[in-house]
């Protein structure tokens, strides 16, 4: 294999010329990138538990654990450590090899944040890769974020900068820049992407990847999430998103940043296997693996094991895995 070259110079008229290329032309170059890479049957695991549901002050469009919302979700305190440390226990044993915290935040406050620093060292000494996800975060939080031995820090741009006033006024898309620089200088792995199936349009999407791939340096774990629509939510009756239009945005995201882990992330529950299977051919390498996603339920975890089998593909184990070098 040898290594492609990452770019940071893309531009609005390259990465829309990606989209409008024929499907076939498009996956075939995406699959290219994809091996040059990476051993295109492995497939990275990540499991997700929620720490603290609900009640979010953000109002994302998306979101069914936004307080703006009735979504009928049941509000919950932070998770007891121990209560954490059995779920991420359960999830390695399943064979995930990452293990991703999520908080319904705008920001960690002073009370829960030593105890997620200690959930991160907790799966730290499990032997598997850390990620959070906790809202914005000032200098000092990223400090001890990493210090706990953090791995990965998931913070999205979710749709492009003009999209986003439009699903979300509480936060603007430079706050999230904001976050994402403090993280990327601290040295912790950056996890970054966005959802498709907000009402944006294509080219909202071809922003976003361009966003994504423009930045200093390519997050390494870029999950690509198809809107799971919630009950309550401004979006619960948008419109679907073409499924070949989803299968574009992996394949284009693949070869924008041929060294990131593209991951396939929420909103697999409704897609068939083909669709998973092109998916998976056009350069996704990684999936959230579990039989929920935050809130909501994911695809089962035996029906994955079984369809990554049938496909010949092989997950990853943490050993083997070296943050993308750039
Ligand atoms: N509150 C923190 C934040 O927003 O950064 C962390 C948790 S938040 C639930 C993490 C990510 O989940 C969001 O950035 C969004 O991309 C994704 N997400 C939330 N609701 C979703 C939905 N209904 N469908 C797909 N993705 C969703
Ligand atoms: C990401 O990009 N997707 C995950 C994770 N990062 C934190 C969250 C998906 C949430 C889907 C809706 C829910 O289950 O609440
Ligand atoms: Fe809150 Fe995150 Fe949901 Fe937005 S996506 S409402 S910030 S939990």
């Amino acid at each position: 294999m040898t290594s492609p070259r990452c770019r940071h110079d893309w531009t609005l008229t390259e990465v829309r010329a990606l989209f409008d290329l024929p499907f076939m032309d498009l996956v075939f170059q995406a699959q290219t990138v994809h091996r040059s890479a990476f051993d295109p049957n492995e497939v990275q695991l990540s499991s997700l538990m929620s720490i603290k549901t609900g009640g979010c002050p953000e109002d994302c469009a998306y979101c069914p654990q936004s307080a703006h919302y009735e979504t009928g979700l049941e509000k919950e305190r932070l998770a007891e450590l121990d209560r954490v440390l059995a779920e991420a226990r359960a999830a390695k044993e399943r064979g995930a090899s990452r293990f991703c915290m999520g908080a319904a935040w705008k920001r960690p406050n002073g009370r829960d944040f030593p105890l997620v620093l200690d959930m991160v060292r907790g799966v730290k000494d499990l032997g598997m890769e850390s990620c959070v996800t906790l809202g914005a975060l000032d200098k000092e939080q990223v400090a001890a974020l990493k210090d706990a031995g953090l791995d990965y820090y998931n913070h999205n741009l979710d749709t492009s900068r003009e999209h986003y006033e439009k699903i979300i006024t509480t936060r603007s898309f430079q706050d999230r820049l904001d976050t994402l620089s403090l993280v990327r200088e601290s040295g912790i792995n950056v996890c970054c992407g966005g959802i498709l199936g907000l009402g944006e349009a294509e080219e909202d999407r071809a922003k976003l990847l361009m966003e994504l791939a423009n930045l200093p340096k390519h997050p390494e774990s870029v999950p690509i999430n198809l809107l799971v629509k919630a009950e309550g939510t401004p979006l619960e009756n948008v419109a679907d998103v073409d499924p070949f239009d989803f299968v574009r945005a992996i394949a284009v995201a693949r070869i924008l940043m041929p060294t990131s882990h593209v991951r396939l992330s929420a909103g697999r529950g409704g897609m068939d296997d083909a669709l998973q299977a092109l998916c998976f051919l056009a350069g996704a390498n990684s999936i959230f693996f579990g039989e929920k996603l935050l809130t909501t339920p994911n695809a089962g975890a035996e029906h994955d094991m079984d369809l990554l089998a049938r496909l010949g593909m092989t997950t990853q184990q943490v050993e083997e895995h070296a943050a993308a070098a750039e």
